[in-house]
């Protein structure tokens, strides 16, 4: 049966995608989506997992005990090998390698591309829409969990809501646009909701304070999620994170979606309470962290309006300086 013009939009037929960044959560949506039948690259600079997927394609297990699926995907370490231009890039590198990631990103645009950016902190929304303007731009808020389990495999930890929307300043994408990539989504089995521009700003940083909360401590102290909660003085310090970026949230005139953020992020520390957060996992592979598009930047947010953010500056220092002894260790 052909399809109507607007019931192609609404699904996102003959999109084709390119993953920029197949780490957990990259591979874990584009491999959705490549098993839903949509045409995806997977875009690493991990060779050995590149290498692995175009091998014997990737392996996906869970979320239930048990599941597994094994998805042939096309892969390439290099955009410019990569088959483009696409009609959408999910950008899912971490926070500190979007500069690089942008500016490789030339062979994956055509004129018309969306990128919509699933990543944590601050700061990625406005680079994307430096790069390729605000209309081009998508912002994307998820629940979804995954972690890398070994070359060509991830485990997919558990689901939950995906909100995109688009960027908040400037000209924003069209709303067919945006429902065609929702739709997209939707296909490959993931809950989508779309919202408007100020919606996405307080998803955001509603995250935002979450990760304040949880990742730079999860990964000072080397404990899952759920430990944060139990210790009194580590619940002590997710409180003052939160309460600190809170404060410069209201300043900002930016409402959060929960009325007690403090609350909100010990209740999110408990419910993943299983889970080794993405920092702790960064930090147990020498690898950069995201601690400056997160701890870091609600600091240099407070500064910037005359608040001062003590505890988040003191977490981003912490962790800014074991990513320094690394680099030094690896200099030498
Ligand atoms: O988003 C997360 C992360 O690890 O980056 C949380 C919510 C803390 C879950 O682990």
């Amino acid at each position: 049966m052909e399809m109507g013009g607007s019931q192609r939009e609404a699904s996102g037929a003959g999109m084709r995608v390119a993953v920029l960044g197949a780490g957990a959560l990259g591979s874990l949506f584009g491999g959705r989506l490549a098993a839903a039948g949509v045409p995806v690259t997977l875009i690493s600079t991990r060779a050995e997992h590149i290498a692995a997927i175009r091998a014997r394609g990737l392996t996906i297990t869970g979320p239930g005990p048990g599941e597994e699926q094994v998805i042939p995907v096309a892969a390439a370490t290099d955009p410019a090998a990569a088959g483009g231009p696409f009609d959408l890039v999910l950008l899912t590198v971490k926070a500190p390698a979007t500069a690089r990631a942008l500016a490789a990103m030339g062979p994956l645009l055509g004129p018309e591309t969306l990128v919509l950016t699933l990543q944590n902190g601050l700061g990625n929304a406005e680079a994307v829409a430096a790069r390729v303007g605000s209309a081009r731009t998508l912002v994307g808020v998820t629940a979804q969990g995954a972690r890398v389990t070994g070359p060509g495999r991830i485990h997919h930890a558990g689901g939950g809501l995906t909100e995109i929307g688009p960027y908040w300043e400037g000209p924003a994408a069209e709303p067919e646009r945006v429902a065609a990539v929702a739709g997209l989504l939707r296909r490959a089995g993931f809950a989508v909701e779309v919202l408007p521009a100020p919606e996405v700003r307080s998803a955001v940083w509603t995250k935002l304070l979450v990760n304040a909360g949880i990742n730079a401590l999860t990964a000072l102290l080397g404990v899952a999620n759920g430990r944060l909660p139990e210790l009194p003085s580590a619940r002590e310090l997710v409180a003052a994170a939160v309460a600190e970026g809170a404060a410069v949230a209201r300043a900002l005139g930016i409402p959060l979606r929960c009325p007690d953020p403090v609350a909100y992020t010990l209740a999110v520390a408990a419910a993943t309470g299983a889970n080794r957060s993405s920092m702790l996992a960064d930090v147990e592979r020498r690898r950069p962290t995201e601690v400056m598009q997160i701890n870091g930047a609600i600091a240099a947010a407070a500064e910037r309006i005359g608040l001062a953010a003590p505890v988040n500056r003191t977490l981003a220092l912490l962790i800014r300086a074991l990513e320094e002894s690394w680099e030094e260790t690896q200099a030498r």
